[in-house]
């Protein structure tokens, strides 16, 4: 099983742009694309209606040995085998949510600026979100941090750091290119025509950029 300091892309399977029927065929194609990391958000789905998704996603995300990674919710990982949490600047602190759950498993915190990304680490995070980087419609109100504060975030933190905001194709060299080594990409990958081959030139990008 792959851990978050071994991945790249990481991609989520929002509900907002994919329905739960086609959840597993999506996921498919992101796995032969060649995600590293995955995660099931769905800001407006029940707990019982994400842990039954969080099941059927499980078994590909198992046969391909990367990390399912349910957002928001402790209860989904008390009930499904997921291998993480990941939660928001508003949510429930990680203690709270390791305590809930236990296991171990990996919990994520989103970050939205470099004096939120050090104390997540001193909390405990096994890696955070930092974005938005760009504008994004997933979320409105946030301003973008902008490219520039990827260096910044850099110096201050050592846990695994993907970028994630309005991150596409044609973006994703200006991103990497400002100090980024890992991404989150939503709508960019649940939209593309061709989600494999938009996948895999995605993950060519950021592995290449290690080679
Ligand atoms: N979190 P897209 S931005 C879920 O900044 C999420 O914490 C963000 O979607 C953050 O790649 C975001 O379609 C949405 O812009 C990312």
């Amino acid at each position: 099983m792959r851990s978050p300091a071994d991945a790249l892309l990481y991609a989520i399977i929002d509900l907002g742009y994919v329905s739960p029927e086609n959840a597993p065929g999506i996921l498919e194609k992101l796995i032969a694309g060649g995600i590293d990391m995955v995660q099931l958000r769905g800001k407006n789905s029940s707990i019982d209606e994400l842990s039954l998704l969080a099941e059927k996603l499980l078994r590909l995300t198992t046969l391909a040995e990367i990390p399912l990674i349910a957002n928001d919710h402790a209860q989904i990982a008390q009930r499904v085998d997921v291998q993480g949490v990941h939660v928001g600047q508003d949510d429930e602190s990680i203690e709270t949510v390791r305590a809930q759950v236990e296991r171990p498993i990996i919990v994520g915190k989103s970050t939205h600026s470099v004096e939120q990304a050090t104390p997540a680490e001193g909390e405990g995070a096994d890696y955070i979100g930092f974005g938005p980087i760009f504008p994004t419609p997933t979320k409105p109100d946030y301003p973008p941090i902008g490219p520039s504060q990827i260096h910044e975030v850099r110096k201050g933190v050592s846990i695994p750091i993907f970028c994630i905001g309005g991150i596409k194709l044609e973006s994703l060299g200006q991103v990497l290119a400002a100090g980024a080594k890992r991404v989150v990409i939503v709508s960019g990958l649940l939209q593309a025509s061709d989600i494999v081959g938009y996948t895999r030139a995605c993950k060519k990008l950021v592995t290449d950029l290690r080679l």
